[in-house]
């Protein structure tokens, strides 16, 4: 039964204050649209909940008058179940600036048509405006199928419009029909509705009837059937062992292949570097502006800049992930174990984009509906290793495996990966003991069909995220280049000697100051002075290193190699080693665990109900507990006769 909740509006019609929604099921390709529509170049990813925000644009001038439109998170139904499907419904029926919305277009997929219709029919019933855009055509007609758009309109009492998202046909033709409904709108007079369960089923069922209806078979052979494919890959790749096997399998494929793919371009950067800065000091020989250029400036972008391959790869594989349908399958596989601690399947996605960054990991969050399963997610999303820490962990590794084949330290890379997902598993298991809320939500995600990730846009989308890693490291990463060179070339600037401009500098006097706080760790003040400046951003740890140990010099080999020759040599006041393998460890263990990024908590603070406390509270704790345990570590491998 339809049961009036609440007449929300009864609306005149204002052509300069509204937005034209695409509200449809997840995956059912509005981003596609969006960008199609918009020109923009959103995110659309291969699994439900990629949106989680609302945006709005204009649609292209290719398309005539300009008409705002608005991308809107996936929903089944007007009934929202988690916070982005409830940001979705808000958007529609009273946005904070824009009121209702007078026209909806309904973004239909054609291989999911009778769930997809469920909020089409909601839509109409609720008194909106609809135009349907169906999406994924190609995959209907590849199995033989076509749907039979005048029939189809006639019954439902809407126009329907179908999209090509691959290509973007059909884009011109649904503005004309959204341009041509939206002049016809004299009044308008929606609803809120509350929707029984009786009455959802009647809605499924007429769904059901009208697609019996619409889709009819084409003569000529059926060229590939994508749900049927489907469905014979998930048979393996879906499978509780060997798909366990083949999971596992594909994440260390990608974690090694960081390192040995990322090899050769990382050595000319480097290499490029180093020559960069010689040829400064060359040019200028006891200056200070050459100095700053080739010691600080050169020292910290090029440490940092030589990672970069590793980032685009990392990337590049998550995309790839994405893209495929994978990653919902992963989700899947991961729910099970998952459940055990207090998460679930739907916490997987967050969690693999953690990978990338924390701050669209903690908003991808949304998609999950219990409040409790929401809150151990973002407590835990930190402690994955976000590529920020990538550049340290290589640094490190590559300092360890040193005369080891490419392959041994993406190993361990993998490794890193694995455990920082352990080491959340454990907290995430902890905080499920301690948290009384009584939330527990199950575990719905609709498969994706897999589909062949474009090259095309894969490497566009990595190069955009690549850029926008880049372009939120860079001011730190050239602020500390100033400030610590800066303070490691004064007072004492006119000395010839290296060593002796640094051990006199400020850096030093004021590291020595903190030096109390990482000798137990194994450092001394030019590891804690860098420890320090990565709070600003973790990389600037290695560009920071880079700067206090010198490796500008005017030898024949790469930045990165100087470095790890520095490092090497590198001794504390007592003429013991500084970096040894218990002492990189501990810091390895350190940056697994510290919170060293305000983005993310401030990110945490707006995500969690807990606000401001859960922000703080996590923010003592990881960093508390990085240390400790740290420490622990170092001196625990001491004791067991590890240098
Ligand atoms: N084959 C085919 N694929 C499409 C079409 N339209 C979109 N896709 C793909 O479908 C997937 C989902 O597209 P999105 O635009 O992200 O879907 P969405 O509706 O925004 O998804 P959510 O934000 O999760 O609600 C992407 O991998 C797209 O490349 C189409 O017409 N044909
Ligand atoms: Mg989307």
């Amino acid at each position: 039964m339809l049961t009036k909740e609440s007449d929300l509006t009864n609306f005149n019609f204002n052509l300069d204050d509204y937005a034209v929604a695409l509200v449809g099921s997840p995956n059912s390709g509005k981003t596609t649209l969006f960008n199609w529509l918009t020109g923009s170049k959103f995110k659309t990813v291969n699994y439900p909940g990629a949106t989680v925000e609302y945006s709005i644009g204009s649609s292209h001038e290719r398309y005539g008058e300009k008409i705002p439109i608005m991308d809107t998170p996936g929903t089944y139904s007007l009934v929202p179940k988690s916070p982005d499907e409830a940001i979705a419904v808000q958007a529609i029926f009273a946005h904070k600036s824009l009121g209702v919305c007078p026209l909806v277009v309904s973004v239909v997929d054609g291989t999911h048509f009778i769930r997809h219709l469920l909020i089409t029919q909601q839509l109409i019933k609720s008194g909106f405006h609809v135009v349907v855009a169906l999406t994924m055509n190609d995959l209907v007609r590849a199995r033989g199928e076509k749907i039979d758009l005048e029939l189809l309109s006639r019954i439902i009492g809407v126009p329907v419009v179908e999209i090509d998202g691959r290509l973007g046909g059909g884009v011109a033709e649904l503005m004309t029909c959204v341009r041509k409904e939206l002049h016809r709108i004299q009044h308008l007079h929606v609803k809120a509705l509350t929707w029984t369960n009786l009455e959802t089923e009647r809605t499924h069922q007429k769904a059901v009837e009208i697609s019996d209806q619409v889709f009819k078979k084409t003569p000529g052979r059926v060229i590939r059937d994508a749900k049927l494919e489907t469905a014979r890959l998930d048979q393996v790749l879906l499978h509780p062992v060997f798909g366990l096997i083949i999971f596992f399998l594909v994440m260390s494929l990608l974690f090694t292949s960081i390192f040995w793919l990322a090899k050769p371009l990382m050595s000319f950067i480097s290499d490029g570097f180093a020559l960069a800065g010689e040829r400064t000091l060359e040019a200028a020989p006891h200056r200070l502006w050459s100095s700053f250029v080739a010691d600080g400036l050169l020292a910290s972008v090029g440490s940092v800049l030589t990672f970069v391959p590793q980032i685009f790869i990392l990337f590049v594989g998550i995309i790839a992930f994405e893209d495929s349908g994978y990653l919902a399958r992963a989700a899947t596989l991961i729910d099970k174990p998952f459940s055990k601690i207090g998460l679930n399947g739907r916490s997987f996605v967050p969690i693999l984009s953690a990978y990338a960054c924390a701050v669209p990991a903690m908003m991808a969050a949304r998609t999950i509906n219990s409040k409790r399963e929401r809150w151990i997610t973002l407590f835990i999303i930190p402690l994955l290793s976000c590529s920020a820490r990538l550049p340290v962990y290589s640094l490190l590794l590559s300092f360890l495996f040193q005369k080891d084949p490419a392959w041994k330290a993406g190993l361990a890379l993998t490794g890193i990966y694995f455990a920082s997902l352990g080491v959340s598993v454990v907290v995430a298991s902890i905080a499920n003991r301690f948290l009384k809320m009584q939330d527990r939500s199950l575990f719905m995600l609709e498969l994706p069909i897999y589909r062949m990730p474009r090259l095309r846009n894969v490497v566009h989308a990595a190069l955009s995220r690549t850029y926008s890693y880049l372009r939120r490291a860079g001011p730190a990463i050239f602020s500390f280049a100033l400030i610590m060179w800066l303070m490691t070339t004064f007072p004492k600037y006119d000395l010839e000697n290296k060593a002796d401009r640094l051990s006199g500098s400020y850096a030093a006097y004021i590291g020595r100051g903190i030096e109390p706080i990482f000798t137990p760790l194994g450092g001394d003040w030019r590891t804690g002075v860098s420890l320090m400046t990565a709070f600003a951003a973790r990389e600037v740890f290695v560009s920071s290193l880079a700067v206090v140990m010198g490796v500008t010099e005017d030898e024949k080999i790469s930045q990165q190699e100087n470095l790890l020759k520095k490092m090497a040599e590198a001794k504390n006041q007592s003429g013991q080693l500084l970096f040894t393998p218990s002492s990189v460890l501990g810091l390895m263990l350190f940056f697994m665990i510290a919170l060293q990024c305000l983005s993310t908590s401030s990110m945490a603070a707006r995500e969690s109900s807990g606000g401001f406390k859960f922000a703080v509270f996590q923010l003592i704790a990881f960093n508390m507990i990085a240390y400790v345990l740290s420490i622990g570590l170092v001196q625990g491998l001491r004791l067991l006769g590890v240098s």
